[in-house]
């Protein structure tokens, strides 16, 4: 099921709407300063540009909506430009062909052997519209392989462990996890005892080593003046109140209102993939929802915001609380002391961010071996 079939029913047709989408971008940009320098958002001090690589853990439900897909080609992008370096993968749609779609992603941007790893008996449990296109052939070979070491079952091992393994080889509180689906992994995670792999049980883990969480979940504004229960929470809300009860770190929120306010332009999926014939990325965005569409960049958000937090992408609040509640609502609640904040995205703000992800999302794979003559 896709994000528009949950929570939102139809009205994202109605968004369309420049007018009303201008609304809510002037709806986002509450009260803090145009400059790039200033934008720290509505108090909070501007973020501190992170020791690079930064690594990072994605856990996604790929497979839903096309933003995951985007993400991940932008992640890789700044994986080539040594900005990140992607750690693992963790999917929490619960499918067999989500692991293969993400190893062919993973393999044509020159990366196979990255882990994934699985959610078992988790959400959203169909194929969705474009998870297929890794099955496509062409002369009888996949037009998108995946990695060799998948084998033909596609079978990964399960999130959690993968979860455990990469935390555990890691430096202390080095990490930037980046969740853009359900919280079904990460809060297995919290509940996972001690075991071969660690010593530490969930808890301990985490606060261990992970530097930050960095999640598209919630909505810290009305949308269309309406309290917005958001997709991610309300597909598995009692995995999204343990996370917000228990994560031992620093997160930040991107909620709906920030994705909404970023839209990818679609002239790029029909212009800057064209340096290959056949493109997964754009093909998935295509299959999903066709141009002229502009799809709302949500997950992109909390994928650039740990790349480049201090380059004033977004504003960020000051610190509070985040709670869910019983019906997926989220609520914050300033507080000195807090462990949350939420990100904020202002007009212009709004203009450079989807710029940067069309730039960046369309960046062809590059080989960053040394080149010919150089030593190894
Ligand atoms: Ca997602």
């Amino acid at each position: 099921m896709a994000r528009e079939g949950k929570s939102l029913g139809d009205q994202m047709g109605g968004w369309k709407s420049s007018l009303v989408f201008a609304g809510l971008v002037a709806a986002a940009s509450f009260g803090y300063g145009q400059g790039a320098a200033k934008e720290s958002g509505p108090g909070g001090p501007a973020p501190m540009a992170p020791a690079r690589p930064v690594p990072v853990i994605f856990d996604t439900d790929i497979g839903n909506d096309c933003d995951d897909v985007l993400a991940m080609a932008m992640l890789h992008s700044l994986a080539t430009r040594k900005e990140v370096e992607l750690l693992a993968v963790t999917i929490t749609k619960d499918h067999p062909l989500a692991p293969r779609y993400v190893s062919a992603l993973n393999t044509y941007y020159r990366r196979p052997g990255i882990p994934i790893g699985a959610v078992r008996d988790g959400k959203t449990r169909e194929a969705g519209k474009f998870l297929p296109l890794v099955e496509r052939k062409e002369n009888g070979r996949h037009l998108y392989p995946v990695a060799p070491t998948l084998g033909d079952a596609g079978q990964v091992p399960d999130a959690v462990t993968v979860l455990r393994q990469t935390l555990a080889k890691a430096g202390d509180r080095s990490v930037s996890v980046v969740q853009v689906g359900f919280s079904t992994n990460l809060a297995r995670l919290l509940d996972s005892p001690a075991d071969a792999i660690s010593s530490l049980g969930g808890v301990d883990l985490v606060k261990a080593k992970v530097k930050e969480l960095s999640i598209m979940a919630g909505a810290f504004q009305k949308i269309d003046g309406k309290i917005h229960r958001e997709y991610n929470v309300v597909e598995d809300i009692p995995s999204c109140r343990k996370l917000a009860e228990k994560w031992p770190t620093p997160i930040y929120w991107s909620g709906f209102e920030v994705g909404l306010a970023v839209t990818y332009p679609a002239e790029s999926i029909l212009r800057d993939f064209a340096y290959t014939p056949k493109h997964l990325v754009a093909e998935s965005y295509i299959v999903y929802e066709p141009p002229p569409h502009n799809r709302p960049c949500w997950d992109l958000t909390s994928a650039l915001f740990v790349a480049r937090p201090e380059r004033g992408y977004f504003g960020v609040s000051k610190p509070g609380r985040v709670t869910v509640k019983e019906d997926g609502e989220t609520v914050f609640t300033e507080d000195p002391n807090g462990r949350d904040r939420y990100l904020t995205v202002s007009r212009e703000q709004a203009a450079r961010t989807r710029e940067a992800f069309s730039h960046l999302c369309s960046e062809p794979p590059v080989s960053t071996g040394p080149r010919e003559g150089e030593a190894k």
